[in-house]
């Protein structure tokens, strides 16, 4: 059966983008195909999240051949079916200096796991299944090396920049097929579209995460991590959403050599782009508390043969809840940071936001009615590339003011023609969704990549029924193994505001 949806997933991983890739992979071959993944810098230096994939698949192998050998159902049937291919892209910002997230994610993306596990890590002959072969050589045998090596891998390795294989595969499939999702800055999708504008509006959807609307930044007190680490890339992807896409492409840079600028896109194109945007604003609302994490994977951990993959995400996950910890405790507004009972000495109640997993999660769940778009939507959400303290910033106008009607351009009363009825973007922005709130979809995205979580009767807690409901993949059975029901007080709103 042909799968439901196709999706490129655009990632820099990162430890959310992790999560993010398992959850796509761990869905059934009939719902969801993974075509490519293609890799940004972002998070770390795209080397390391290149090797931060691998390692994925490595592990995933790793499990695969521990379930069969545990009689557990395998699952991972979007890697064991379709085989992702897997393409490099971009190494930094379109003009902009390179800013990572190192502080968080640790220096190789992954809290350190390539030097504290590196038996769970890649040997560094993976480096050479993305190697671009000298010019002399034959083609013919550089394909045989890279079958030979691939053969035994859960992946394709693409000699191809990401940019271009992401046109690749829009152009050969039809138009409205294939979904880009985009966990990471906007490099590539912008330089995919400056190279081939029509092929790239061939895509049914570009959903992102980035951006903060109503709260605060998380690098700066404006901007979001995505946004700000390639402001002029995303500028120039949510401008293809404009019917004028002129009206808000950023300014030419006057500091870089005019031959590396991105071209204007072409002055009529045949429709404008449809982006779903998950800001901070929701993907804040969704969390993975230490305390669900061990719950749910310590008993695999302490097995006499323990789960591959439950002992690689305790790797990093220990080190990166010690590291929120110590935010909490050195800051009361960084992004990434929930507190909960509001007892910090609790280290339980330490949690990540799922910023990245939700983007999967709405491909996986589009039909349910609980996803919410905001009243305006689409709206017109801008990127300010050049401000002092605002680069970074997705802006919105709250003046309230009605558009003006069959007229363009600015007025000295509205400048930047925000109120043209033809200017400005049409960002779809999504404000709510099924599994919102406290722990629901942290559970829920552990329990699709460890389904047999369920099975094993190992008791946990779960904050609240009343606003749930089982998706369509999950029957009610799947949370009859719960036995406490907690007092989880999530504090996120009120620490941003
Ligand atoms: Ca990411």
């Amino acid at each position: 059966m042909a799968p439901s949806q196709r999706i490129i997933i655009d990632t820099d991983p990162g430890i959310d983008d992790v999560f993010a890739i398992l959850l796509a992979l761990s869905a059934k071959a009939e719902e969801l195909e993974v075509v490519l993944i293609s890799v940004t810098f972002g998070n770390v230096e795209v080397r390391s999240c290149l090797r931060n994939i691998v390692a994925i698949f490595q592990v995933l192998e790793k499990e695969l051949k521990w379930r069969r050998e545990n009689g557990k159902p395998e699952g991972f049937e979007g890697m064991t079916k379709y085989k992702p291919l897997v393409a490099v892209g971009a190494n930094g910002p379109l003009h902009e200096q390179l800013l990572m997230a190192d502080y968080f994610h640790g220096p190789d993306g992954l809290a350190g796991i390539h030097e504290s596990h590196p038996h769970l890590s890649p040997k560094d002959t993976w480096q050479k299944l993305f190697e671009r072969p000298p010019p002399d050589t034959v083609i013919s045998e550089v394909v045989d090396d890279q079958e030979l090596a691939a053969e035994q891998s859960s992946f394709r390795p693409s000699l191809v920049p990401a940019h271009q294989e992401i046109l690749r595969v829009l152009r050969e499939n039809e138009a409205d097929t294939v979904t880009v999702v985009a966990i990471g800055p906007l490099t590539n999708l912008a330089l995919a579209a400056a190279e081939d504008t029509e092929t790239f509006l061939r895509v049914r959807e570009v959903v992102t995460m980035g951006g903060a609307i109503d709260l605060c930044g998380n690098v700066t007190p404006v901007a979001e991590f995505n946004v700000f680490a390639d402001s002029v890339a995303a500028a120039r992807i949510y401008a293809l959403t404009s019917a004028n896409p002129s009206s808000t492409m950023p300014p030419t840079p006057t500091h870089v050599d005019p031959s590396s600028v991105l071209p204007p896109y072409p002055t009529t194109l045949s429709r404008p782009l449809k982006l779903t945007l998950f800001p901070l604003d929701i993907t804040e609302l969704h969390t993975l508390t230490r305390g669900l994490f061990n719950t749910l994977t310590r008993p695999l951990i302490q097995l006499p043969s323990p789960s591959p993959l439950a002992t690689w995400l305790t790797a990093f996950m220990q080190p990166m809840f010690t590291k929120i910890e110590s935010l909490h405790h050195t800051s009361t507004n960084s992004s990434y940071q929930t507190a909960s009972s509001g007892d910090s000495n609790d280290s339980n109640s330490a949690s990540l936001s799922l910023h990245d997993p939700l983007c999967i999660y709405y491909i996986l769940t589009h039909s349910s009615a609980k996803w919410m778009r905001s009243a305006q939507s689409p709206e017109d959400i801008r990127v300010d590339t050049t401000g002092q303290w605002t680069r970074g910033m997705t802006v919105v106008d709250r003046r309230r003011s009605r558009k003006r009607r069959g007229s363009e351009g600015a007025r000295s009363y509205d400048l930047g023609d925000w109120l043209g009825s033809n200017s400005g973007n049409r960002v779809v922005r999504m404000v709510g969704g099924p599994r919102q709130g406290e722990e629901a979809f942290g559970r829920e995205m552990l329990e699709r990549d460890i389904p047999y979580i369920r099975t094993l009767g190992f008791p946990y807690v779960r904050s609240s029924d009343s606003d749930l409901d089982c998706p369509e993949s999950l029957g009610s059975s799947a949370h009859a193994i719960e036995a406490v029901r907690p007092t989880v007080i999530a504090l996120v709103s009120a620490q941003r505001q």
